[in-house]
């Protein structure tokens, strides 16, 4: 059998799981989503911009690496680019000395959090944007950033893509041939040469794909595979890579029900990257200071994107200090002791384990696994003392492929088993919600296309009080 298997730069990117998107630039001055271009470098000016401090919060939250908007489409550069006097070059801030990209990317690096740049490919302000000059400007922007700063873990190319802007001046609609213009395969070899372990993400990869919604909500199931075949209708699936890698990106509408689910046969290892806001617009805008999501949302969320297989990129947009709003961090903070109620819940400790095939002596080591000796495996866990159970935790060894079709759970209580969940896929990590009771024993049945590889078996409990009258010590 087989499987599509990940690179050892997507492996890396698995691990990682949560991180953050960092919007900023014009439109945090001017309260837009959207810039047009025309916005003057001098209403870039934060006040009490601090990279360290961003950084810690970013840190203290749990997340992994951070991934800052360097260009928007706006066009304005966060670094002082060779190639443009658009940039904060020009803004009062520093007096024209300043570098967000430098800043944030040396206290990422202090603090060991990996450190991602958004490119956007569309640029409303470039006079050449839609020649051949502008790809040469992209080209020599993605060098920079590339070379400039440190190693990278992921890049970000966005989708938007053509449309009005003020394009120096012309101050009118510009459309490109996206199915060429980018010239996508030359233009991604240059993170390719000087960022080999970065992977990179867009709509359709060619290392990370979008989730195909905005909502940071993964299909259920949601497989780290996709089908060619199925994303470009009569299209040989061995030439997908070529494709993805080539002129297609951004040259079809987006199959958003198939980015989400991910495709079972798919022919590629192509895993999806949840991204969400914390709050309504990417960009900061005052007027949103009450719509900051909640940590049970931020929490319901995680169990609909990391606990399915994805990682989560959640935005957090500084506001006109150059500051995590407050609320934001608050919120932050709560989800954060909200996963870790959780996994400090975990009470497979407590279990004696019986797995039908396979070597369950080795399931709880930190470097080795259990691998079942047929396609099918069942764990069951029992317990001396009926313990809370709401959260079935499974990870695969995804280096081995995403092996495990289906599932079901089942739990032991009036000395009978029954059936409370049952679906399809693992992957990376499944948290699977059965909702919090007290059992004697869980069961897991898992059915693969190849012997089960199972890195890890939690058992945890739903660290948000169902009801004040029910509360837990957590
Ligand atoms: C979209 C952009 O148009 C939004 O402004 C934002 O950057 C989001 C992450 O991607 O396509």
């Amino acid at each position: 059998m087989n499987l599509p298997l990940p690179t050892a730069r997507q492996l890396a990117w698995h691990e990682l799981e949560y991180y953050c998107f960092i919007h900023f630039t014009t439109n945090t001055f001017t309260d837009k989503e959207w810039g047009y271009g025309d916005e003057s470098p001098a209403i870039f000016n934060p006040t009490d911009f601090d990279a360290d401090y961003m950084v810690a919060v970013v840190h203290d939250a749990g997340m992994k690496g951070l991934i800052l908007t360097c260009k928007h489409h706006d066009g304005f550069c966060l670094w002082p680019s060779r190639y443009t006097q658009h940039s904060v070059a020009n803004s009062p801030w520093k007096h024209g000395q300043g570098d967000v990209v430098r800043e944030l990317s040396d206290a990422c690096r202090q603090r060991g959090i990996k450190f991602g740049v958004y490119l956007s490919p569309w640029d409303r302000n470039h006079v050449g944007y839609g020649t051949p000059a502008y790809i040469e400007y992209f080209r020599n922007q993605l060098h920079e950033l590339t070379t400039d700063y440190g190693d990278i873990f992921e890049v970000w190319f966005d989708g938007a893509n053509g449309g009005d802007g003020y394009y120096g001046g012309a101050n009118e609609t510009r459309s490109i041939d996206r199915t060429t213009y980018y010239d996508w395969p030359n233009t991604r070899q240059i993170v390719r040469d000087n960022q080999p372990d970065a992977v990179m993400f867009s709509d359709a990869g060619p290392d990370v794909r979008w989730v195909g919604n905005e909502k940071g909500i993964a299909g259920d199931p949601c497989w780290s595979t996709i089908n060619a075949d199925l994303v470009f209708p009569g299209i040989d699936p061995a030439s997908f890579e070529t494709r993805l890698t080539g002129d297609m990106v951004g040259a079809w509408d987006s199959p958003t029900a198939l980015l989400n689910g991910g495709d079972r046969e798919g022919s590629s290892w192509l895993p999806a990257e949840a991204d969400v806001s914390i709050r309504p617009g990417w960009f900061f805008h005052e007027s949103q200071n009450d719509q900051v999501r909640t940590p049970e949302n931020l929490f319901d969320l995680y169990l609909k994107s990391v606990g399915r297989g994805t990682s989560l990129l959640l935005n957090l947009p500084p506001d006109r200090r150059g500051r995590i709003h407050e609320k934001d961090q608050e919120s932050l903070m709560e989800f954060k002791a909200l996963r870790q109620g959780m996994f400090a819940s975990n009470c497979i400790g407590a279990a004696t384990v019986h797995a039908d095939s396979g070597r369950v002596e080795d399931l709880w080591g930190e470097t080795t696994w259990l691998q079942s000796a047929s396609d099918d495996l069942t764990l069951t866990c029992t317990f001396a003392e009926p313990q809370c159970v709401g959260i079935v935790g499974v990870r695969e060894q995804i280096h081995l492929g995403q092996r495990i079709d289906s599932w079901s759970i089942e739990v032991l209580t009036d000395e009978a088993w029954h059936v409370v969940q049952q679906g399809e896929a693992i992957g990376n990590r499944r948290l699977i919600d059965i909702g919090n009771r007290d059992v004697d024993g869980v069961r897991l049945r898992l059915t693969g296309r190849a012997a089960p590889a199972i890195g890890e078996l939690a058992l945890y409990r739903i660290p948000i009080n169902p009801s004040p009258s029910t509360s837990s010590s957590e």
